[in-house]
């Protein structure tokens, strides 16, 4: 059994939260579920938490799903519906509903539900090593955690059958170049960017940048008046923040702003 299949570090202004199950590369168990979901509830309720890094330990990210407790159902067919419902849907609903941006830090393979948990964060960043796979089709599944509504809104939909039905590796760089993920990086270089981008993030008005999110996850099922309405609704609210009013003072006075990050 896993003693810490989460690790959590609460750093100055955000969380680094990493998948911690190395020799499985990462894969999913239901006590990582528990915790993982246990420290973005934390993270959430965290009024210093401005940003979230996720990342896994040793040479993968996440290789979803661990097979080996599947195997362990025998001749019992598991009702993948349940487990579904109950740990991989509210892990990617919450992920987008985090009121601060979720940075994924790609360090190695992302297969199955690991490789669209990871789609799922706002911004995903890979070292050049890392490959993302849509690994179901190779075992008779469906992508899940999203990946047939991420996959086709990404890459368009012949590149989403094809990674879907073929379920071959695609290179982070390819990646990056279909615009899968916001950038491929040098492997060594990968933490470092992550970490400056959550500082970067920490330190930024972050009720806005919640307005953002939630704006751009609207427009994708809104029509352009919907989204107008909605655009001026935020609009307002963030009007009213004052880290907006930090904001154009600074921008007049020449100096870099101040945020508090919060809503009033
Ligand atoms: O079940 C439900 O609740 C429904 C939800 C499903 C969500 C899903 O994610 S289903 C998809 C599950 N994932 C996969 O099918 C991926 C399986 N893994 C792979 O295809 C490959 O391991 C990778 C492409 C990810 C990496 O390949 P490679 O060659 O770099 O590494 P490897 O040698 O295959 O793996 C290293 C070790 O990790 C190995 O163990 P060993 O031989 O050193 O003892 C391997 O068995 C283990 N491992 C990798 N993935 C999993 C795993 N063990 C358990 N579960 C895994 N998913």
């Amino acid at each position: 059994m896993d003693e810490t299949p989460i690790l959590v570090d609460k750093r100055a202004g955000y969380y680094a939260i990493t998948l911690n199950r190395p020799d499985r590369l990462n894969s999913f168990t239901e006590a990582m579920h528990r915790a993982l979901m246990a420290a973005l509830t934390q993270a959430e309720a965290d009024p210093e938490c401005r940003a979230l890094l996720l990342t896994g330990a040793g040479r993968g990210f996440c290789a979803g799903q661990d097979l080996g407790d599947r195997l362990a159902s025998g001749d019992v067919r598991p009702d993948l519906g349940a487990t579904i419902g109950a740990f991989y849907n509210p892990l990617v609903k919450k992920l987008r509903a985090l009121p601060f941006p979720v940075v994924a830090a790609v360090n190695g393979v992302a297969a199955g539900a690991g490789a669209n948990i990871a789609l799922a964060c706002d911004i995903v960043l890979a070292g050049k090593s890392a490959k993302f796979v849509q690994a179901f089709a190779k075992i008779g599944l469906v992508p899940d955690s999203g990946g047939t509504w991420f996959l086709p809104r990404l890459v368009g939909a012949a590149r989403a059958r094809a990674l879907s039905l073929l379920a071959e590796p695609l290179p982070a760089e390819t990646a990056a170049e279909w615009g899968l993920i916001w950038k491929a990086l040098d492997d060594d270089k990968l933490l470092p960017e992550a970490e400056k981008m959550c500082a970067q993030f920490a330190a930024g008005p972050t009720f806005g940048l919640a307005q953002i999110k939630r704006a751009l996850d609207a427009s994708e099922s809104n029509d352009l008046g919907a989204q107008l309405e909605l655009e001026r609704d935020l609009q307002r609210k963030a009007g009213f923040s004052a880290d907006y009013a930090e904001g154009v003072r600074a921008f007049m006075d020449k100096r870099a702003p101040v945020f508090t990050g919060k809503g009033d």
